[in-house]
C-alpha cells in the first residue's frame, strides 16, 4: 500500500532533500507550506519534485492551519522540518523563534494526538541544544547547554516531543543533527557563504569574505545522507532519539581552505574578520557520536568533508558563471 507523509518546512533545504527520497519511495507527499510574497519553491524545482507535492497551507505559528493539514492529510508519517533555523537571527527575532521552533512541535503533537494517533511524528532537532558542551563528543545521553534563543526553543521542542511519546505513546522521535549542507543550503550559513564567495572571487565578481569567528568548530555531514536518517527512525518499532553526526569536527577556517583550494586560490588572501559576524554567545565546537544510529538504524554518513564542499563548490561556481 502506498505510504503517506506530510513535511514541515518542505521548502528548506532537508525538506527538498526529503521529498525526493519519499517521493522515490513512492510515497504520496505533502507540504505544509507558510505563504510568502515571492517565490519559495526554487530547491523543489531544482529537485525536480515542485509538481509532484500536494501543498497545504499553513503556518507553525498558526495552530488551527496545524491542526486542518494534520486532519486532511492524516498521513502514515509526519517529518516536522519547518523552522527560523538560523542561530545568528534568533537573537534579534527571539519571540518568533520561540513560537515557530517551540511551541510549533506542540502544535502538531496535540493534533496528532486528537486527530490522527496513528500517524508516526520526527522532530528536527539539533546539536545546538548541546551548545556550551558538556562532553568532548556528543551523544544521545549528553546534558543539554543551549546557548541561542535558537537552541533553546529547539530543545522545547526536543522535550516536548519526548514527553508526549512518554504521555500518550504515540510513535514519536527526535534526530539530534548536527550541521549538514548541500548545493542547496540557506547562503546565510557559513558553507554556502563561503562556497559562493569563492566562486564569485574566482569569477572577478566580488574582491573579498567577511567573516566572524573562524576558529569555531563543526561536525559538518552532508544533507542528502542525514534525511536517510530521518526516514529510518520512522521505520522503527520503537520511537526513540538518535544523534545524527560524522564523528568529525573542523574549522571554519579549514573549511574556507578546502573552498578556496578547489578553485586555485588561497583564501588567506581574501577571508577579513568583521566583528558584526560574531555571536553573542558562541558555540565554539561541536562534536557528535553517531554509534547509535549505525547501531541501530543500520545508518552511516557517506560524504566526507572535502567532497561534500567540493560538490557545492561546483555547484556555486556553475550558478555564478550564469548570472
Ligand atoms: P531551512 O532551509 O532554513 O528550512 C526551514 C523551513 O521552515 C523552510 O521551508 C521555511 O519556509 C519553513 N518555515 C519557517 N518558518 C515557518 C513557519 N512559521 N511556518 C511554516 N514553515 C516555516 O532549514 P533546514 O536546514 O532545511 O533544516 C530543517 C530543520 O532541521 C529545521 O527545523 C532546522 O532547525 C533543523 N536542523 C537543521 C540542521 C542543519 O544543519 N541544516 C541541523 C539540525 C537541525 P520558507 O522557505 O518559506 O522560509
Ligand atoms: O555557523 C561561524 C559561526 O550559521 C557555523 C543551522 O543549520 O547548524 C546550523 O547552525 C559556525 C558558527 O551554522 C560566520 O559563528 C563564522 O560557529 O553555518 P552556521 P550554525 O550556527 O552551526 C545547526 C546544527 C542548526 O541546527 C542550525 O539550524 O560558523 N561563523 N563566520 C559564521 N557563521 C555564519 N553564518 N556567517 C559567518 O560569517
Amino acid at each position: 500500500m502506498t505510504k503517506s507523509a506530510l513535511i514541515t518546512g518542505i521548502t528548506g533545504q532537508d525538506g527538498a532533500y526529503l521529498a525526493k527520497l519519499l517521493l522515490d519511495k513512492g510515497y504520496t507527499v505533502y507540504g505544509f507550506v507558510a505563504r510568502r510574497s515571492s517565490d519559495s519553491r526554487w530547491r523543489l524545482r531544482e529537485m525536480g519534485v515542485e509538481a509532484d507535492i500536494v501543498y497545504l497551507d499553513g503556518d507553525m505559528a498558526d495552530a488551527c492551519s496545524v491542526q486542518r493539514a494534520v486532519i486532511q492529510a492524516k498521513p502514515d508519517e509526519i517529518y516536522n522540518l519547518a523552522a527560523q533555523s538560523f542561530v545568528a537571527a534568533s537573537w534579534n527575532q527571539p519571540v518568533t523563534t520561540g513560537i515557530v521552533d517551540g511551541l510549533g512541535v506542540t502544535h502538531l503533537l496535540e493534533a496528532i494526538r486528537q486527530f490522527s494517533p496513528h500517524t508516526r511524528f520526527y522532530q528536527a532537532s539539533t546539536s545546538e541544544m548541546f551548545g556550551l558542551i558538556q562532553a568532548e563528543q556528543q551523544d544521545e545521553n549528553t546534558p543539554f547547554y543551549p546557548r541561542s534563543p535558537y537552541g533553546v526553543a529547539k530543545l522545547y521542542g526536543h522535550w516536548i516531543t519526548v514527553n508526549y511519546r512518554e504521555s500518550f505513546n504515540l510513535h514519536a522521535s527526535s534526530g539530534i543533527l548536527f550541521n549538514h549542507e548541500s548545493p542547496l543550503r540557506g547562503i546565510e550559513f557559513v558553507t554556502r557563504k563561503v562556497t559562493d564567495a569563492a566562486a564569485r572571487i574566482k569569477q572577478g565578481k566580488q574582491q573579498e569574505l567577511a567573516l566572524g569567528n573562524i576558529d569555531a568548530k563543526r561536525d559538518w555531514g552532508f544533507a542528502g545522507d542525514y534525511v536517510e536518517a530521518m526516514w529510518l527512525m520512522l521505520q522503527q518499532d520503537k520511537p526513540d532519539d538518535f544523534v545524527v553526526a560524522t564523528g568529525v569536527t573542523t574549522t571554519v577556517r579549514e573549511m574556507c581552505r578546502i573552498a578556496f583550494d578547489h578553485v586555485g586560490l588561497d583564501y588567506r588572501d581574501f577571508v577579513k574578520i568583521d566583528p558584526a559576524f560574531f555571536r553573542p554567545a558562541e558555540v565554539e565546537v561541536l562534536l557528535g557520536n553517531p554509534a547509535k544510529a549505525q547501531r541501530v538504524l543500520g545508518w552511516k554518513p557517506k560524504t566526507d568533508l572535502d567532497t561534500l564542499i567540493r560538490m557545492m563548490m561546483d555547484a556555486d561556481m556553475k550558478r555564478v558563471a550564469k548570472e
